[in-house]
C-alpha cells in the first residue's frame, strides 16, 4: 500500500460533488491538494472548511475548456506545487436529455469541450512531468454512461465512451513507465450533476433520485482513494460502481 501523505494531488472540478469529496478524502489522508474549478469562491470555502493551512492547498480558478489557461496554470505552478503525483480528471458535466436529432448545439459543445478536450488538455500538460520524474497516477472519472447508452444520453454517453477509450489508450502509451492509469466509472451519484443537466430545474433534478438511495460523492472518493493507495506495481484499470438500487443506466429500484 502507498502512503500518499505529502503527495501532490490535482483535482479538477473540486468545487462540488465528487471532486469536493475527493478533496476531503485526500486531505484526511495527508495529501497536498491543488484544487481547480471555475467557481473560485467555492474552492476558498472548501479549503476553509477542511481547515487546510496555506502550504497544504493551492487553489486555481480554471476553465478546463481553455487550453492556454490549462497550459499556463500547469506551467506557472509554484515550484513547491509543480511535481504533481496524482491527477484526478473529474471536471465534467451533462447537459440535457434531448433526442439527438433535436439536440442543442451549445449543450453538445459544452459536454465535448469539458469532458473530452478538458480532460485531454490536463493530461497532456501534466503527464510529461510524471514521466520525467518516474512517478504518477492519472485517475479519470468516467461513467456507466461510457459503457451503456440510454435514451437521450447520446452525446454525454459519447463523451464518457471517449473517456473510456482515452484511459485505455493512455495506459497503453505509458507501458514501460511506472505511471498508473485508472478510470472510475460510477452510476447514479447525488451531486449537482442533475441540476446542471437540467439547467437548474430542481424539481426535475430531484426526480432522478426519487425513491432510491443513490451513491454519494464520498462513496466515489473512497474508491478513488483505494485505487491511489495500492502498491506501486498494482494498476486498477477500471472500476464500475453503482447503487444497490441500480442495475443498469435505465433499470432502477424505486420505492413509490
Ligand atoms: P457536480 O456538478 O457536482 O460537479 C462537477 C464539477 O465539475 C464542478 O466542480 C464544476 O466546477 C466542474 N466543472 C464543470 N465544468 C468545468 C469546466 N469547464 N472547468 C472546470 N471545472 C468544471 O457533478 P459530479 O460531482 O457528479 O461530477 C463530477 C464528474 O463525475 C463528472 O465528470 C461527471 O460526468 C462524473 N459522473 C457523475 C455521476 C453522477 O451521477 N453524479 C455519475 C458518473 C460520472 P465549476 O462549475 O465551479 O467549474
Ligand atoms: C452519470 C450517470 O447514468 O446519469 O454519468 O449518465 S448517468
Amino acid at each position: 500500500m502507498i502512503d500518499i501523505k505529502n503527495q501532490i494531488v490535482l483535482i479538477t472540478g473540486a468545487s462540488s460533488g465528487i471532486g469536493a469529496a475527493c478533496a476531503q478524502g485526500f486531505a484526511q489522508a495527508g495529501a497536498k491538494l491543488i484544487l481547480a474549478a471555475r467557481r473560485f469562491e467555492r474552492l476558498q470555502d472548501l479549503a476553509a472548511s477542511l481547515g487546510l493551512a496555506a502550504d497544504r492547498v493551492h487553489l486555481i480558478q480554471l476553465d478546463v475548456r481553455d487550453r492556454s489557461a490549462v497550459e499556463s496554470a500547469i506551467s506557472n505552478l509554484p515550484t513547491s506545487w509543480s511535481e504533481i503525483d496524482i491527477l484526478i480528471n473529474n471536471a465534467g458535466l451533462s447537459r440535457g436529455l434531448d433526442k439527438l436529432h433535436q439536440g442543442d448545439f451549445q449543450d453538445w459543445e459544452e459536454m465535448i469541450d469539458t469532458n473530452i478536450k478538458g480532460l485531454l488538455y490536463l493530461t497532456r500538460y501534466v503527464v510529461p512531468g510524471m514521466v520525467k520524474r518516474g512517478r504518477g497516477h492519472v485517475i479519470n472519472i468516467g461513467s456507466i454512461a461510457g459503457h451503456q447508452t440510454y435514451p437521450g444520453g447520446n452525446v454525454y454517453c459519447g463523451t464518457k465512451a471517449a473517456v473510456k477509450a482515452i484511459s485505455e489508450g493512455l495506459k497503453q502509451d505509458l507501458l514501460g513507465t511506472p505511471i498508473r492509469v485508472t478510470s472510475v466509472d460510477p452510476g447514479m451519484v447525488e451531486t449537482e450533476f442533475s441540476q446542471v443537466r437540467f439547467h437548474g430545474d430542481t424539481n426535475r433534478a430531484n426526480q432522478v433520485y426519487r425513491g432510491l438511495k443513490p451513491l454519494t460523492g464520498e462513496d466515489i472518493a473512497d474508491v478513488i482513494l483505494f485505487c491511489a493507495t495500492r502498491s506501486p506495481h498494482v494498476n486498477i484499470n477500471e472500476v464500475i460502481l453503482m447503487p444497490v438500487d441500480q442495475a443498469s443506466a435505465t433499470l432502477v429500484n424505486r420505492q413509490p
